[in-house]
């Protein structure tokens, strides 16, 4: 069996997904998402330039072995560039296998594990009524886990995941079209002040079944972290996720030391090796990873067995920077994840983003319920994808207010 053709598309409802689809000379196709959210066209242009001219001819069934050559032979090893491409891959022959095979991929994993997977909404509000509004509505819509963003009093600039307009919470930006970033500008004093506050009056309010999760994105050095932390102890959070940038990641030890909120950190990450410490040392409680940036299933399936021998749950990270294609890899990884946690799901839903990628999976009262098709059971409409092209993106940058770099 050989792979005879692989095409590379960029574009999507809203979104510059990178598709990959990969075809064999048994008329049986695999998919695989590429995107590297703002900056697309970095891993296309390495599957294009370099990965695909090599695919070509490969028996697609060896996927150790081909993410092994691509993994081994780029010589400069890791990064978020070239694990997106080789992850893009990964997913496709796993895929083309299960189709193959006429499974399911979970059956090829081991087997479900749970029916339905344990899914969280993201509610924000540009203040904390409107943010009591939201999570509403996600409870309402039988949401068991509700990730909670809130204004902050006095803040110069409405920051991460948060709407500049009161009401508008269906409409948060966290991306922003165009080269040139958008500047949002972050005081931690006014933060850490308000948040631990408005985090227990939402327990209170919702009452104690509701898990609850927040989204530090990176903004604390490690010693607020710590001090947050412990802050927030009384909301009894299911995970209080990037607290500090995991650059340095011998300083989480001072949050671990005077806290023991559940940690969640990886979103950023895009390798065993980026990981292994924190896990190893047991100094988070949820990975992050996605399987599109670190590497694909076959990668991301060994940070997981890693994660569980160390009481690590998962807890993949799915904005929509993911296409269904990731989600759906995803969810045959979380039926079958022994140390399965939650997964972050915003994707599906859309008319336009189901009629792009067709699939059986489906979402019911806060469980994602994973499709019996064989392979990953979402499929790509290239006609579909004509209707789209790539538009240049990118995150806000973040200053404090005396114009100092910040985190975003
Ligand atoms: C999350 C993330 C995202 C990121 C985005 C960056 O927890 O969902 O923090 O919102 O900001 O994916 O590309
Ligand atoms: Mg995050």
């Amino acid at each position: 069996m050989k792979i005879t053709n692989a095409k590379v598309f960029i574009g999507g409802p809203g979104k510059n997904y990178v598709t990959l689809k990969i075809e064999t000379d048994q008329g049986v196709y695999g998919l695989g998402d590429a995107t590297l959210n703002n900056r697309e066209t970095l891993p296309a242009a390495y599957l294009r330039d370099y990965l695909i001219p090599n695919l070509i001819g490969m028996d697609p069934r060896n996927s150790e072995d081909i993410w092994q050559f691509f993994y081994r032979g780029a010589y400069f090893r890791r990064g978020p560039i070239a694990m997106a491409a080789f992850g893009a891959i990964d997913m496709a022959l796993w895929d083309i296998k299960g189709k193959l095979a006429n499974m399911p991929l979970y059956q090829l994993f081991g087997g479900k594990s749970r029916e339905g997977a344990l899914v969280y909404a993201h509610a924000t509000g540009a203040d904390l009524e409107d943010l009591m509004d939201s999570i509403s509505y996600y409870v309402e819509q039988g949401y068991k886990a509700v990730r909670v963003q809130c204004g902050i009093p006095g803040m110069p600039t409405a920051s991460y995941a948060v709407p500049e307009k009161k009401g508008d919470v269906r409409n948060y930006i966290t991306d922003y079209a165009g080269i040139r970033p958008k500047v949002e500008v972050w005081d931690s004093d006014r933060y850490m002040r308000f948040m631990p506050g408005a985090l227990a009056e939402i327990r209170d309010r919702f009452g104690p079944e509701l898990k609850i999760l927040h989204d530090v994105h990176h903004r604390l050095t490690p010693r607020e972290a710590a001090v947050f932390a412990r802050a927030v102890e009384p909301a009894d959070l299911y995970w209080l996720e990037d607290p500090t940038p995991a650059d340095d990641q011998d300083a989480l030890r001072l949050l671990r030391q005077h806290s023991t909120v559940p940690v969640a950190i990886g979103e950023v990450f895009n390798s065993v090796w980026d990981c292994n410490r924190l896990i190893e040392q047991e100094l988070i409680d949820f990975i992050r990873v996605a399987v599109s940036y670190a590497g694909g299933i076959t990668h991301v399936k060994r940070i997981v067995d890693l994660a569980g021998l160390h009481h690590v749950r998962t807890g993949f990270h799915g904005a929509p920077s993911h296409s269904p294609i990731c989600m759906a890899a995803q969810a045959h990884l979380n039926a079958w994840a022994p140390n399965f946690g939650i997964q972050e799901y915003l994707v599906l839903g859309t008319p336009e983003c189901d009629a792009l990628f067709p699939s059986a999976h489906r979402m019911e009262n806060g469980l994602f319920h994973v499709s019996d098709a064989p392979g990953l059971g979402v499929d790509f409409d290239e006609r579909e994808a004509a209707r789209y092209s790539y538009t240049p993106g990118s995150h806000p940058v973040v200053r404090l207010e005396d114009g100092t770099m910040w985190n975003y």
